[in-house]
């Protein structure tokens, strides 16, 4: 009922994410009504009136134990409900074999491929910038790191989101069902060139990734994008990024 306002769901677990949203979306929504509904009787029945006068109370405590005790229920109950979803999202890791690595800096999203030999960290590892190839009906591992200061991954149609932790290396996947080129902001506020910040996942047929792949992944194809791939190290040097004092430590 209210998937219209939502962006369009394309990965094999985005409805687990909507149903849990819905639900939480209606329990806010009648009890924003219901406060609504009661302050505004209450302002009429209350109000000020010749020969009325304040009287002092102390509240009901039976009325408190059982508007403290619902609330905390409601959110006990949401909380069991949510675990499945979150057991498959983020505590399980379904094998495959397509694994990518994303390193978010200010204000990038650098994608590696690990190139022909399969392995990261060598020469003929392929890094992209602000964009991201993938074929559909696969799972996607995505390695997630950061560079400098926290940033979020967020494609808001897969329903997915994550944030990258300078320091830490955090494993997330995601399989989406339907080809497509899909918006991916940072949705962390990372700096101040944070609303810039976004790239493109590019969702393909088997076919069309494997043409995509034969030009831009293998030994002899130009890099798409610039960076040269030792990151992490000074070598970062080709993009003229704002001389903030900020990133002085590096
Ligand atoms: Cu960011």
């Amino acid at each position: 009922m209210l998937d219209w306002w939502l962006p369009e769901n394309v990965s094999t677990y985005g409805q687990e994410i909507d149903w849990l949203f819905h639900l939480i979306y209606y329990i806010t929504g009648v009890t924003f009504v219901l406060v609504f509904v009661t302050m505004l009787v209450f302002l009429v029945m209350y109000r000020d009136r010749p020969g009325r006068r304040a009287r002092y109370t102390h509240g009901n405590t039976t009325l408190e134990i059982v508007w403290t005790v619902v609330p905390a229920l409601i959110l006990v109950i949401l909380t069991i409900l949510s675990v499945p979803a979150w057991s498959k999202i983020k505590m399980t890791m379904p094998e495959t074999d397509f694994v990518v690595q994303v390193t978010a800096k200010q204000f990038n999203w650098q994608v590696t491929y690990p190139g022909p030999d399969g392995q990261f960290g060598t020469a003929d590892d392929k890094t992209l910038l602000d964009e991201m190839h993938v074929p559909v009906n696969k799972v996607v591992r995505v390695i997630l790191k950061s560079q400098d200061v926290i940033h979020s991954f967020f494609v808001p149609q897969f329903r997915m989101k994550q944030d990258a932790v300078p320091g830490r290396e955090i494993r997330q996947w995601f399989e989406v069902v339907k080809p497509g080129r899909y918006e991916w902001p940072c949705a962390e506020l990372c700096g101040f060139g944070h609303s810039g910040m976004r790239g493109w996942i590019y969702v393909h047929t088997p076919d069309e990734y494997g043409k995509w792949a034969a030009q831009n992944l293998t030994a002899d194809a130009a890099p798409a994008a610039a960076e040269p791939k030792p990151e992490g190290t000074k070598a970062e040097t080709t993009k003229a990024e704002p001389k903030k004092e900020g990133k002085a430590k590096k």
